[in-house]
């Protein structure tokens, strides 16, 4: 599993945290599984961007990408991503990698030297054919494009058009349904051959024998899915590749659906299984960018209301082929009408009354009826994160009904017993089905009622072996006109 390699031009901001969530979620749910998972994340260092960026700092490349790479390392650990490995393509490891796989290209004769002359966007790194530019400017940033011309060499993509065509038809579950028509009749229309190496870029991979040109940075950043897992030749990249999917958004979706398996088709390396491709987040109805000044800041949200807070809201509003709007006011309602009300409230009503009660807690399972995992797992295989969460959330809304149902808190002997059991194994459950979305709360349910972290196979009813040791809410109430 996998997510794209961020540009380390900037600090990580709502975007990028968004799809590495994401992944991250279905990290932990393949985990929970039982599965062994290498989910990998990393940043994309080189090109004619990042050593623009590395000039106006004043800083040489390679001082520079250090300086920022730490960014987003922080990031992610905030946000309690369990990423195996984090790749940087300055790492030298991958640099030789990518020497490797060029010569697989020419071997096959699919590169050859020409000449580009055309539009470029430098901040998406893309080359822009004069019929797509939109008004002047790039068709997917909207910003502006300059002219060069210089000597390149090209990988002949259009060799792999009925290729890649036959691919889609065959493997319905590489493309992302939302995306797909686009992909499929563009790739239709014909493909153009690719310019590969730059001469003007000079902070890139040098190109394997040919020292007047530098590897697009596209290459270099795509190949990096093979060589963080040591390709060619080592263990790891015969466990784990192909990947299971490549999760992003939809601006890159092209580079992955049709460029990089035409690459590996080109190499005679496998293809990954499946491109998961979402939308794009507005801030309060508008694009997200620096010149608006509405860039939201993970770190900043995280540190606010918390990490499980905004994993929760990324996981409740994001699919495929829809953007999603993020404002502090819908952040706020869902951490107070689900988090605090729903599962926080679950927790603290029923612990209040656990820690009091003196006799062994058990009962029969009633509770159970109302858990379907099915659907749950379902979600989960169609990377529905959102699905999932709201089949995990019926549970919790049940096990809410079934305190006042009860009225617990007028129970006393067997019966409160009964019904503690019923609503502690349910917690038991509900730390483990929650635990790919929030990890913090997930322990800290655990914790408070003493049981071990389970996986999924512990999401039946048993016997309950915790031992209450209740703590604090689990999330704070935000106060609306005060803020967090
Ligand atoms: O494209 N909404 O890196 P990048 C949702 N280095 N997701 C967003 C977003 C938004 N407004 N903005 C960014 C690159 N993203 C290349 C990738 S991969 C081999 C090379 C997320 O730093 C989303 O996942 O521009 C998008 O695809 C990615 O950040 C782009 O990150």
């Amino acid at each position: 599993m996998t997510t794209p390699i961020y540009y380390v031009n900037d600090v990580p901001h709502l975007g990028h945290a968004s799809t590495t969530v994401l992944a991250d979620i279905f990290a932990r749910w393949h985990r929970l599984l039982g599965e062994e998972v290498f989910f990998l994340t990393g940043t994309d260092e080189h090109g004619e961007k990042i050593q623009k960026a590395a000039a106006k700092a004043e800083k040489e490349p390679k001082e520079f990408v250090d300086s920022i790479v730490d960014n987003f390392k922080k990031v992610w650990e905030r946000l309690r991503i369990s990423n195996d490995y984090f790749i940087r393509t300055t790492d030298e490891q991958h640099i030789e990698a990518v020497k490797k796989f060029i010569p697989l290209l020419f071997s096959k004769d699919d590169i050859y030297k020409g000449e580009y002359e055309g539009w470029y966007c430098t901040p998406d790194e893309t080359f822009v054919l004069e019929s797509q530019l939109v008004g002047g400017k790039c068709p997917s940033c909207g910003r502006d494009v300059v002219k060069i011309k210089e000597e390149a060499y090209f990988f002949r993509l259009s060799k792999y058009q009925d290729k890649l065509l036959e691919m889609y038809n065959a493997n319905p579950l590489f493309l992302e349904p939302a995306y797909s028509n686009e992909i499929i009749n563009r790739v239709k229309s014909g493909l153009k051959d690719l310019d590969i190496s730059r001469t003007t870029v000079t902070w890139a991979i040098p190109f394997p024998s040919d020292e007047k040109h530098f590897v697009y940075v596209w290459i270099d950043a795509l190949t990096n899915y093979i060589t963080a897992l040591g390709w060619p030749g080592s263990e790891q990249f015969k466990k784990f590749w192909p990947a299971d999917v490549h999760i992003m958004g939809k601006e890159i979706n092209w580079f992955h659906s049709v460029i990089w398996p035409a690459m590996l088709m080109s190499a005679g390396i496998e293809l990954p299984k499946r491109i998961f491709v979402h939308g794009w987040w507005t801030v309060e109805g508008q694009k997200m960018s620096k010149s608006i000044g509405n860039v939201v800041s993970p770190i900043a949200i995280s540190d606010k209301y918390s990490s499980d807070a905004l994993r929760y809201f990324i996981a409740r509003e994001m699919s495929p082929g829809i953007d999603s709007d993020f404002s502090e006011a819908k952040l706020i309602e869902r951490i107070n009408n689900e988090l605090v009300a729903d599962l926080g409230n679950l927790v603290y009503r029923v612990l209040t009354i656990a820690e009091k009660y003196p006799g062994k807690i058990e009962g029969s399972a009633e509770l159970e009826k109302e858990l379907d995992l099915e659907p749950v797992k379902a979600a989960m295989e169609k990377l529905d994160a959102r699905g999932a969460l709201e089949h995990i959330w019926r549970f919790i809304k049940a096990a809410n009904k079934y305190v006042n149902d009860k009225a617990i808190w007028k129970l006393e002997g067997a019966e409160l017993s009964n019904a503690l059991y019923n609503l502690l194994e349910a917690m038991r459950i509900i730390s483990i089905l929650i635990e790919p979305y929030m990890p913090d709360a997930s322990a800290e349910i655990s914790k408070q009622i003493g049981t071990k972290q389970g996986k999924l196979a512990d999401c039946k009813f048993g016997k309950f072996e915790g031992k209450i040791n209740k703590s604090s809410y689990l999330f704070k109430k935000v106060d609306v006109k005060k803020g967090a």
